[in-house]
């Protein structure tokens, strides 16, 4: 008999979706989570792809919001440019969806190389969208506005990464931020995309003060702004609790090396810890990875002694850290990495396991490692294994 391969069947899965829903079977129908059922039975005349999940858990596919796709840095001249990044980097991630966005370097990394490299990841297997801009301001756009780049171009949702706070910021005014945030805004609503401002937050000494200014001043939301690397400093770790439970949105990035409080290393896994535990609604924070962006490394006094290089990897493990070492609910950690960016984005058929949404989904083992990835209804990873490579990769 030949076997279907628009047809797939998960057996016996502990589902997470990201609530947990007990053991389930999944069955997907092409790209598409066609039914999360007990005891699924087909009968058909042709025979399926089942997958035995028994004795793992069943999530959503990670979306990583803040990648850059293309490579980043260069802030130590050309030879730190950081490199674009490839396929089973995100497969192996558990990620199925990213967000690329260009950083300090507006110049030599381009939006229309930003969108070709979305548009090769999508051809490879893996939902990818945008934002427009960079860390420059007035922002560089790929037709000539914001509005028209949110309408007219499917892969861009937003506008990012606006540096604030950061001495290699454009030290934007506030009216020239109120402008930007406004014009994300009416793109976002005219073609029915988040049109959100992701903001990169630097180590200076004003934090938030400029979101928080808007905000109050005008009748831009809260919700318009997603502020990242958010704990990159005890300071701004502070201030962004504040922020978010006054209906903020927060990111931490799972990359971050940098040192926190008394020299001791902060993981994003313990960040989540304590802005849960000083009662910040786990609904307004997310995790992104930072991914192929460079990151300064410090020494001991605190000085920077080189750059490394973002990864996606990342992402999940600080998630599975917050698990296993802080002990926080697996669905609240979960919905930091799947379903509150989906929101945020408004990538309404991500982020969740239910009928009629993306067949993205990751299976774990019982030690919370990542087994299997599915994206679109296609296996990426299978036992730990990539089983589809990017074009070039070997
Ligand atoms: C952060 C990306 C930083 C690039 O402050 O913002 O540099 O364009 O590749 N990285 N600028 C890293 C901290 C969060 C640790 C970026 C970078
Ligand atoms: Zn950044």
């Amino acid at each position: 008999m030949a076997v279907n391969k628009s047809l797939k069947l998960i057996k016996n899965a502990e589902v997470y979706a990201p609530k947990y829903i007990e053991k389930k079977d999944v069955l997907i129908a092409a790209d598409i989570i066609g039914c999360v059922q007990e005891n699924i039975e087909l009968k058909t005349n042709f025979e399926i792809e089942t997958i035995n999940a028994k004795g793992k858990i069943l999530i959503p596919g990670l979306i990583d919001s803040h990648v850059h796709i293309i490579g980043g840095g260069g802030e130590g001249s050309f030879k730190t440019r950081t490199p674009e990044i490839m396929l089973s980097d995100i497969i192996k991630a558990g990620v199925t969806t990213v967000v690329g966005c260009l950083g300090t370097d507006g110049t030599t990394r381009t939006m229309s190389n930003l969108i070709a490299k979305a548009r090769g990841l999508e051809e490879e297997g893996i939902t990818c969208y945008v934002y427009t801009g960079s860390y420059q301001v007035p922002v560089k756009t790929l037709l000539g506005s914001i509005q028209e780049d949110i309408i007219f171009i499917d892969k861009i949702i937003g506008v990012g990464e606006i540096a604030l706070s950061d001495h290699r910021s454009s030290q934007p005014t506030i009216e020239e931020l109120t402008k930007i945030a406004s014009a994300a805004r009416r793109g976002g609503m005219l073609s029915g995309k988040a049109g959100i401002v992701n903001i990169h937050m630097g180590d200076g000494n004003r934090k938030l003060k400029l979101l928080e200014e808007i905000i109050e001043t005008t009748e831009i939301p809260a919700t318009q702004f997603i502020p990242t690397h958010a704990g990159r400093n005890v300071g701004l770790f502070e201030a962004s609790v504040r922020y978010a439970k006054n209906g903020g949105l927060i990111d931490f990035t799972t990359s971050n090396v940098r040192d926190f409080g008394d020299n001791k290393g902060e993981h994003c896994s313990e960040l989540l810890a304590m802005a849960l535990e000083q009662g910040v609604p786990a609904e307004n924070i997310s995790f992104s990875s930072d991914g192929q962006g460079s990151l300064p490394v410090f020494n001991e006094r605190g000085e920077c002694i080189g750059l490394k290089v973002g990864e996606v990897a990342s992402l999940f493990e600080e998630a599975r850290n917050a698990i296993i070492k802080k002990k926080i609910p697996i669905e609240v950690v979960l919905q930091v990495v799947t379903s509150n960016p989906a929101r945020n984005l408004k990538l309404n058929n991500k982020g969740c396991i239910q009928a009629g949404k993306d067949a993205d989904i990751v299976l774990l083992d019982k030690d919370l490692e990542i087994d299997t990835v599915i994206a679109q209804g296609r296996v990426l990873l299978k036992n730990k294994e990539v089983m589809v490579k990017g074009t070039f990769e070997k």
